[in-house]
């Protein structure tokens, strides 16, 4: 560890840090759940960290929230109800908003903590709370979607933090029978599902999970974000059976209406070319990944 330095250190990535450099801790906390720090770094902004794992910094966040999102949102016609399990930082919540069919935005974040602090340190990202269309409920998301009629929502987002800790059960197989429940016939849920550098055991198991339960199209696809671990992160987009969904090509671009969100800025990172993109892997992932 250098001193003056973040290194985020986890069994996750085992033989390797990432390190930033920092200016201030701005916040340290315990929740029930976590540890919750704040610090100001010198070249990425303000970063969130939990559990000496970092969730979001301030110049990379655009390229996480806004990929989560927008590729199940611009993959199908009027999303209306969304629901978002985790990112109690409010930057999916903004992301979402951005979507003018969108009527109903649930969100269910265990930590309170975490909404709080963002609120906080990262107006530019909680400003996701301010939409009128979002109702705020804390508690665990694996309760809260049992609990969920089936056939509810358009789109899940489970923008979720690593499978050690409270997030665990977010990566199992029940949570996502869960998920295809509370969707409509078509519905389509995003999910953070880790590196494809690091993690292919865990992305082989979500895969075979998921094929065994959304009946209609299962895909992983990935982004690069420099201040998560091995510096991409990937998602997994299903749908339900139904109206068919094909992920690849976008039918709700959504570069056209962003003009309308000026308190939220304008997208920085998501367009329609790199939506489609986003879904073409390296070999040694692909095959993998298809042969689940
Ligand atoms: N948008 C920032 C990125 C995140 S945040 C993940 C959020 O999921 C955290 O706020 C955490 O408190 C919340 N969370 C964890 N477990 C649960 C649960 N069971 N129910 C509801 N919310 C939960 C993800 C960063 C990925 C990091 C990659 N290394």
């Amino acid at each position: 560890v250098i001193p003056g330095w973040f290194s985020e250190i986890s069994p996750m990535w085992p033989g390797e840090a990432h390190s930033l450099k920092v200016e201030k801790i701005l916040f340290q906390g315990k929740s029930d759940y976590q540890n919750v720090m704040v610090f100001q770094s010198s070249t990425y902004g303000k970063v969130l960290v939990l559990d000496g794992v970092i969730q979001l910094t301030e110049r990379d966040e655009c390229a996480y929230q806004e990929m989560i999102t927008h590729l199940p949102l611009c993959s199908i016609p009027n999303p209306k109800k969304v629901l978002v399990i985790g990112g109690g930082d409010g930057g999916v919540l903004r992301e979402v908003a951005r979507h003018s069919s969108v009527e109903k935005i649930d969100i269910c974040e265990i930590d309170k903590m975490v909404v709080d602090v963002s609120k906080q340190f990262f107006p530019a990202v909680a400003v996701g709370f301010e939409d009128p269309r979002v109702t705020v409920h804390i508690g665990d998301g694996v309760a809260f979607l049992k609990a969920v009629p089936e056939g509810t929502y358009d789109a899940i987002i489970v923008d979720s933090s690593d499978p050690i800790g409270p997030a665990q059960e977010l990566f199992e197989k029940p949570f996502f029978q869960s998920v295809a429940r509370a969707l409509r016939p078509g519905g389509v849920v995003s999910t953070q599902a880790e590196s494809i550098w690091l993690h292919m055991h865990i992305i082989e198991d979500i895969v075979a999970n998921c094929r065994q339960i959304f009946k209609g199209s299962v895909n992983y696809a990935w982004t690069t974000v420099p201040t998560y671990p091995s510096g991409v992160i990937g998602f997994m987009l299903c749908s339900t059976e139904g109206p068919p969904v094909d992920f690849k090509h976008p039918v709700n671009p959504i570069d056209a209406n962003d003009s309308q969100c000026k308190s939220k800025g304008t997208l920085k990172f998501y367009n329609s070319e790199i939506h489609t993109a986003a879904f073409c892997l390296p070999t040694f992932a692909k095959k993998v990944i298809e042969s689940k």
